[in-house]
């Protein structure tokens, strides 16, 4: 075993003391979660909490779906504590919870000291309908260790662009993304919401079109103080195309973005109802040409792009794309990626070949609490990956401290993030 003493004078660590420290590292370091689906109080409804929004998280719904006697329409006609009663009963009581999103909620169960294996869901519902919604949002995100949650603002949805419209108040905690997924994805049918706002433009999106978009998005900009524009892709997005896409891709984001210095945020591999029969668990993925990626990179160099992709098959592809081009920023390992043995993996390769430069997960949490397994769970994980590499290295001669290990997790799961969306 190596103690050598550094130049510096840091206590160097000893083989066997650097896991409990990558731990309490990692466990002290109040994290920036770069993607989610949560909303804070002010938006009343649309924030997601509690047992039973748990229990009916799309995740768990396709799950629930394999063992189910239930027909899907006999599932979506019940109400919503019904539809979580059937979850517990099937999915936590007849089977073993030991999937990736059903162990969540047990942690989630735990964190507060609920029941895990009860007969019905009584005790917990009791327990969230207690909570006053202010406070619970603090506990929860200092259970998980998270200062900063970074919001899907989606202008074109129905639901939430009223909530702006009058000038929502800002939560500290709580940062904004402008959500692009309808305006670039789904021009045909939204560009009319646009010209109802009084945006000239029409279906066919030419040059007048694209300057009116965007007009549109420094105006949604001004109102909702984004900290990046974002939007979901097919695994057979290609760019450039001659599309409305394209067009308004490169003549209205790109040049948005860069003039309120903004990345943009590809997250790139879906697709999209596979099953619609199983509403918002129905989509799946593919496997994505990422030649899109780098013409963007490269043509772009005064953008800053933000990617996750949704393939593992692409995961090595965009670590490779991230050596070549430093405007790009890997972060995440989302939706079905985001289990254990998947970020393991993933996790070490980007170590391998990025070192500290990339934001290794976000939560992608729908529901509040879900922030607290899914950051227990990746900070797990991490702790093996990153005990494993500051380990290699103290054989390899270099020793490490306590204060590099605080450095590498700072820059991971805050720093990286501060600089790129500019906190
Ligand atoms: O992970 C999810 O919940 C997905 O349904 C999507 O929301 C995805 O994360 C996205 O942002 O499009
Ligand atoms: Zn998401």
């Amino acid at each position: 075993m190596k103690t050598g003493s550094l130049s510096n004078d840091k206590e160097a660590l000893t083989a066997s003391q650097i896991y409990a420290v990558v731990e309490e590292v990692l466990a002290k370091t109040p994290f920036i979660d770069i993607h989610t689906h949560l909303y804070p109080p002010a938006f009343g409804d649309l924030g997601l909490w509690g047992i039973d929004e748990l229990l009916t998280y799309h995740y768990l719904e396709a799950e629930f779906f394999r063992y189910a006697k239930m027909s899907t329409e006999e599932y979506w006609s019940l109400a919503k504590q019904e539809q979580a009663n059937a979850i517990w009963r099937t999915l936590f009581l007849e089977n073993t919870p030991i999937s990736e999103a059903a162990r969540g909620v047990i942690a989630v169960l735990g964190a507060f000291q609920l029941p895990t294996d009860s007969f019905d869901l009584r005790e917990a519902r009791a327990f969230f309908q207690a909570q006053e919604i202010d406070g619970h949002v603090k506990r929860v995100l200092e259970t998980a260790g998270v200062s900063t949650v970074v919001m899907t603002n989606d202008p074109l949805d129905p639901q939430e662009a009223p909530y702006w419209m009058k000038g929502v108040a800002p939560h500290q905690q709580y940062l904004a993304v402008l959500r692009l997924d309808r305006i670039l994805c789904q021009w045909p049918a939204h560009w009319q919401i646009l010209q109802r706002q009084g945006y000239r433009v029409d279906e066919r999106a030419g040059d007048a079109t694209v300057a009116e978009v965007r007009r549109f998005l420094v105006d949604w900009a001004a109102r909702m103080k984004p900290v990046y524009m974002a939007v979901s892709l097919p695994d057979t997005f290609q760019f450039p195309e001659d599309t409305p896409q394209t067009r308004i891709l490169r003549d209205a984001v790109l040049p948005a973005c860069r003039e309120l210095n903004l990345p943009l945020s590809l997250m790139i591999g879906v697709r999209k109802q596979v099953n619609p029969a199983i509403r918002l668990a129905g989509d799946a993925l593919g496997r994505a040409d990422l030649r899109a990626l780098e013409y963007l990179c490269r043509e772009f160099p005064a953008n800053r792009f933000l990617a996750s992709v949704l393939s593992r098959e692409n995961q090595h592809e965009l670590c490779v794309y991230a050596r070549k081009f430093n405007n790009l920023m890997p972060f995440g390992c989302w939706w079905f990626l985001n289990n254990p043995s998947i970020v393991e993996e993933i996790t070490r390769e980007r170590i391998e070949m990025l070192g500290t430069s990339f934001i290794p997960q976000h939560s992608d949490a729908r529901v509040l609490e879900q922030v607290i397994y899914k950051w227990k769970n990746t900070r797990r994980t991490m702790a093996g990956v990153l005990a494993n590499s500051y380990s290699v290295l103290t054989q390899d001669g270099r020793d490490v401290t306590r204060e590099e290990i605080q450095r590498d997790v700072m820059r991971m799961f805050r720093g990286n993030a501060e600089s790129w969306l500019t906190l």
